[in-house]
């Protein structure tokens, strides 16, 4: 496929006023015809997840694969008021085929607790200094600086992402922690879908997904659904109160994640921008062209004719959101992060929520856009706070106080 080069950064769209006019496409119409009752939502609620399946992010394969859990021992830490452990997921028989590592932390005054389950960007041992978490032996990107060389994770690199997993706040709030690092998936770079876990769902003589079937992200996606198949298995965690994080590119895969298994209870996309909670139909920052041409593996091959026909799309990402209702879902944005586009993040959000108020639950308690560090913590949750794209012990806390008041509701 060939493609069109891609704008420089240079060229964006990051002044409101140069946003171009568009039309969104309508959740709540099917046919034509206006959806006015709740019980038309499920066949709706299908055909949207089909499209978008189809157009943006592939299909997911539905055959069911054989899990083989294995646990390491459950190692106290923080004091003793939680464990750490790692359990290793196979999904093959064989010794060297692909598998994810879940690391683990539960608090052990709170059993079964709630989790927070994420994937994380450069290996579990990068979210916290502890030398006990396995040094991951998966590809990674070149960063020397980082601790990372010829593609291989190395001790300099323990901890690097800490700022952006505060594990012993999480567990004080009463939480558990999972985390999965998103290479033991799928490796990020484009190498023709021979590596990760696509080719387990081959079909004789297949050799990458035909052009609707999953990209990087779908892999992503189905892997946080096999966390969620372990969590149901593991008697200390509630799998019933599962809130499924991501940022960023990772964002856009606990977004897809949420929309496709409803057993996900609370969703989190944080400054997930283009392909994540960001309208698409704004070109606003990152677009659909840049992405595809940047990360060409991400996402299904049929999504890559709406470089530069963002209105041809039969969907945006409002709907993606509104696959999840009535579940609550958060959308946070970070104030100098255009490239993800806050404000079209934040809309969303918004023209999400007539499909929640179908549904009888409320949605976006928020006409126009919060100021900064002002969340919403209505059953569809927002934030935009200062600074960069990152994910903050600020984000975390506003994860933290949403979880706490939606789950507590979702009890009563
Ligand atoms: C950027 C990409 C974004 C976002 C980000 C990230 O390069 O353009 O869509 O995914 O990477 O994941 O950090």
């Amino acid at each position: 496929m060939t493609e069109q080069p891609a704008p420089t950064r240079a060229a964006i769209i990051d002044d409101e006023a140069l946003v171009p006019a568009y039309t969104l496409p309508d959740p709540l119409v099917l046919n034509g015809q206006p959806i006015t009752d709740p019980q038309q939502w499920p066949p709706q609620r299908q055909a949207i997840l089909d499209l978008f399946a189809q157009h943006v992010y592939g299909r997911t394969p539905t055959q069911p694969i054989q899990l083989r859990y294995t646990a390491s021992a459950a190692t106290p830490v923080f004091g003793g008021s939680a464990t750490r452990q790692e359990v290793v997921v196979a999904f093959t028989d064989r010794e060297d085929g692909p598998a994810m590592t879940i690391l683990l932390y539960l608090p052990v005054q709170q059993s079964p607790c709630p989790l927070f389950v994420g994937l994380n960007f450069y290996g579990n041992h990068t979210i916290d200094g502890d030398p006990g978490i396995t040094l991951s032996t998966q590809w990674v990107p070149n960063d020397p600086a980082a601790g990372m060389i010829n593609h291989r994770a190395t001790e300099a690199s323990r901890g690097i992402q800490a700022s952006r997993w505060p594990i012993e706040r999480i567990l004080l709030r009463g939480y558990g922690l999972a985390t999965i690092y998103y290479g033991d998936l799928d490796p990020d770079f484009d190498d023709g879908f021979q590596n990760g876990v696509q080719p387990l769902f081959y079909q004789e003589g297949q050799q990458r997904p035909a052009p609707d079937e999953w990209g990087a992200i779908g892999a992503w996606a189905w892997g946080l659904s096999r966390a969620l198949d372990y969590f149901e298995s593991n008697p200390a965690i509630d799998a019933r109160r599962v809130a499924l994080l991501g940022h960023s590119r990772l964002g856009k895969a606990a977004l897809w994640a949420g929309a496709q298994d409803e057993r996900f209870a609370l969703v989190i996309s944080n400054n997930s921008g283009c392909g994540g909670a960001a309208l698409s139909r704004r070109c606003f920052g990152e677009t659909v062209a840049h992405i595809n041409t940047t990360f060409p593996h991400w996402f299904c091959d049929a999504f890559h004719q709406y470089n530069h026909h963002e209105a041809n799309l039969p969907i945006d990402q409002h709907m993606l959101l509104a696959l999840i209702a009535p579940r609550p879902v958060y959308v946070a944005s970070a104030a100098e992060d255009l490239w993800a586009d806050p404000h079209g993040e934040f809309l969303s959000a918004k023209y999400a929520s007539p499909v929640y108020q179908l549904l009888g639950s409320e949605g976006l308690a928020a006409q126009e856009m919060p100021g900064l560090a002002h969340p919403i913590l209505s059953r569809i949750g927002y934030h935009i706070r200062p600074g960069p794209h990152d994910l903050t012990s600020y984000d975390w806390e506003r994860f933290l106080d949403f979880a706490d008041r939606q789950h507590s509701r979702a009890m009563h």
